[in-house]
């Protein structure tokens, strides 16, 4: 039984920040149910790293309600290797909007963070109030850094000035819209692609990265979407929320899935030199479900459609990191 909703979006204006990446795009559709007025900007029209553009932006919008879905993001070889950029992007773009936001009186925002805030010897599955317990996974701590002070701006401006500004951690998300850049994306795209292109080129083996030994907990986007919209509907408190599925797959086995979905059957070998990052991040999905959400999409069926995205939009052209 889904709690009450408390914020109903129906005639109110909502912008959607980031509406070109996989999760804004998947936000963007999933409130096309709504009957609301979706606000949505791209990069040229505002730069959400110049705190005067976005406040601009927003005291002429006026939006309502913000969904916080701009972020420069990427997978683990991206986050090691540019830790300035995932660090000082990411920063700026929260606390800009998060300012304009109060600045402008907006009624309420839904900032979305990752997993990875988490420490990365957390215990599994990881409730929300495991935040700053323990040192961060060293691959990605720029990227959880920032994202972990977007969740304490909300919180401040909440404290400070009573702002309804609240935060949702998805775990490792894809979908449609995802990334197929091997140097940048994360694990799954990363994987359909090889598994594609092993294929179709009539290679005998793919490669993964690192073991294959970690655990990932994966969402589909639109889950995750609907998601955003049901908290933001229905949460309000200080407290962030963790989005995930409610269950992890060792990297080796979701290869063998990807294989499966593909038709790629030869072998699979890993490549050492590339790291892990953490071993496990399954989130406890149990604060959500007590609100009356939980996910439709299963893993396979979630892959499947991707594989489909992939050679319908991606396939061979290598899309580059998600844009805001
Ligand atoms: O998805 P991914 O890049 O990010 O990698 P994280 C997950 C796991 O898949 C790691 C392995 O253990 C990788 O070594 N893996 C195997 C591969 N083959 C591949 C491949 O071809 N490409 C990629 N990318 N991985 C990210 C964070 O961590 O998760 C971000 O860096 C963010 O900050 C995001 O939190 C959700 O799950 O390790």
């Amino acid at each position: 039984m889904a709690s009450e909703i408390i914020f109903p979006l129906a005639d109110r204006r909502v912008w959607v920040a980031g509406h070109r990446g996989m999760v804004g795009s998947a936000i963007v559709r999933r409130l096309a149910g709504e009957n609301c007025e979706i606000i949505m900007a791209t990069r040229d029209e505002v730069d959400l790293k110049n705190a005067s553009e976005v406040k601009a932006f927003v005291a002429d919008k006026k939006p309502d309600a913000i969904f916080m879905a701009a972020a420069k993001v990427g997978g683990i070889l991206a986050n090691d290797t540019h830790p300035a950029d995932f660090l000082y992007d990411n920063l700026l773009i929260a606390a800009n909007v998060t300012e304009a936001a109060y600045r402008n009186h907006v009624g309420k925002m839904l900032f979305l963070g990752s997993s990875c805030i988490y420490p990365k010897l957390a215990p599994q599955p990881i409730p929300e109030d495991a935040l700053l317990t323990g040192p961060l996974e060293p691959t990605n701590e720029w990227y959880a850094i920032a994202k972990i002070a977007g969740i304490k701006l909300a919180q401040a401006y909440r404290k400070q000035h009573g702002c309804d500004f609240i935060s949702a951690m998805p775990t490792n998300l894809y979908g449609p819209g995802d990334n197929f850049d091997l140097n940048t994306s994360h694990v799954l795209p990363a994987l359909i692609r090889k598994a594609h292109e092993a294929k179709v080129s009539g290679a005998d083996h793919m490669t993964i990265w690192g073991t294959g030994t970690p655990r990932r907990e994966f969402l589909n986007a639109d889950d995750c979407a609907d998601a955003c919209v049901f908290l933001m509907q229905r949460y309000s408190d200080f407290e962030h929320v963790n989005v995930g599925s409610g269950e992890d797959i060792a990297i080796i086995d979701l290869a063998r899935l990807v294989c499966e979905v593909v038709d790629f059957t030869g072998d699979i070998r890993t490549d050492l030199s590339k790291p892990d990052g953490t071993l496990r991040k399954l989130m406890s999905g149990g604060k959500l479900q007590a609100f009356g959400w939980c996910p439709r999409i299963a893993l396979r069926a979630g892959v499947e459609d991707a594989y489909a995205a992939f050679l319908f939009d991606g396939a061979g052209r290598g899309r580059g990191p998600a844009k805001l």
